[in-house]
């Protein structure tokens, strides 16, 4: 079977990375429909050796025999178009912020919660990037070790801003002055990422907190989050501190790890050898290193968890997904 596929956002930083992505993987696309905004209606974009040009996103984009669209055109789009896609039969899978929380959206990382797919009404959320990179080994360990509680503090790429983001960064490393973060990003770090809410916390650590809670079915667990802006292009690199209800043997901690889908482990710290975000950059798969106990608590890990936030974060995840669907004959083709 093959699928008619629309993208939208296919001009975006992660639309590109989404066509990219679908053509390494092979991905059995029959129709390609490119979406975007007026701006770019009428470019051209190689896909598969073949030529498409953009299409305008409108209100009848999708009256045509659509099976999967991808969408990552920023929240109020999604808002706005998703359910018209919906609504004509298409299976929208959205990588705003726009559906992540709502209780008819699954959120879906393929690794970890593959069977919540099967309960969607034509919407499915990908998670924020630095959520996804984080459940997939917490998602190993919690069925393992049953986590208690977490504490997230996160070292992000400028490239999760879009464009803007990483032109602040270009141009403050050359002396010029930041236009779009309230700080000069170069040679800097921002503990800011998105906006401020009335508890003090940004809405980027929410997003952490609230999507780990739903995609691991725990509303019991405690979680912390500090989220910060660090001068790198690309490669979200966390720091999670873990504390389990059950004790667990190191070996066999890191042996699960190993063994996981999506995982790769790099500890050897006797060679240097950790995940580093420029390390990570280009690849689809999560990296874990300076896997240690925290000998101030009971059950305590420290894990240092790194990838590609426009990778897996969210094109890869994003296809994932819908192979996903096609692998569960979820989606109709043709
Ligand atoms: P366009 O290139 O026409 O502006 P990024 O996150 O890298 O800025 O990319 C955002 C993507 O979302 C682009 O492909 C952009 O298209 C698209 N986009 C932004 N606003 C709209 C909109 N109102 N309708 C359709 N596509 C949009
Ligand atoms: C960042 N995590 O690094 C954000 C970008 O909810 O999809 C992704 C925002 C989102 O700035």
């Amino acid at each position: 079977k093959r699928y008619n596929v629309a993208v939208v956002g296919a001009t975006g930083m992660v639309g590109r990375k989404m066509l990219e992505v679908l053509e390494e993987r092979n991905f059995p696309v029959e129709n390609l429909y490119p979406m975007a905004s007026a701006r770019s209606a009428g470019d051209k974009i190689t896909f598969m050796g073949k030529e498409y040009t953009v299409e305008e996103l409108n209100e009848n984009s999708f009256d045509k025999d659509i099976d999967v669209a991808l969408f990552s055109a920023g929240g109020s789009t999604s808002e706005k178009f998703s359910p018209i896609a919906a609504r004509n039969g298409v299976i929208v899978i959205d990588n705003s912020s726009a559906f992540r929380m709502d209780k008819n959206v699954p959120l879906i990382v393929p690794e970890v919660n593959p069977d919540d797919v099967q309960w969607h009404k034509n919407i499915i959320a990908n998670p924020n990037c630095s959520t996804i990179q984080a459940m997939v080994p917490l998602k190993v360990l919690h069925d393992a070790y049953k986590i208690k509680r977490i504490i997230y503090s996160t070292y992000q790429a400028v490239s999760g801003s879009g464009v803007r983001g990483s032109q602040d960064l270009e141009e403050g490393i050359s002396g010029q002055e930041n236009k779009f973060y309230p700080h000069p990003i170069a040679f800097n770090v921002l503990p800011h990422i998105d906006v401020f809410t009335e508890n003090g916390y940004t809405k980027e650590e929410i997003k952490m907190i609230e999507e780990t809670k739903k995609i691991l079915h725990d509303d019991n667990l405690r979680i912390t989050a500090t989220t910060v802006r660090v001068p790198v292009y690309y490669g979200h690199s966390e720091s999670v501190n873990i504390e389990f209800e059950r004790d667990f043997n190191l070996e066999e901690l890191i042996k699960l790890l190993e063994i996981s889908p999506g995982i790769v482990v790099q500890n050897n710290v006797s060679q240097n050898n950790y995940p580093t975000a420029v390390g990570v950059a280009g690849k689809d798969e999560v990296y874990v290193g300076r896997i240690r106990r925290d000998e101030s608590i009971e059950n305590g890990i420290n894990l240092w968890i790194v990838a590609d936030n426009i990778r897996k974060g969210a094109a890869t995840n994003t296809v994932q997904i819908a192979e996903l669907l096609m692998n569960k004959k979820l989606i109709k083709g043709v």
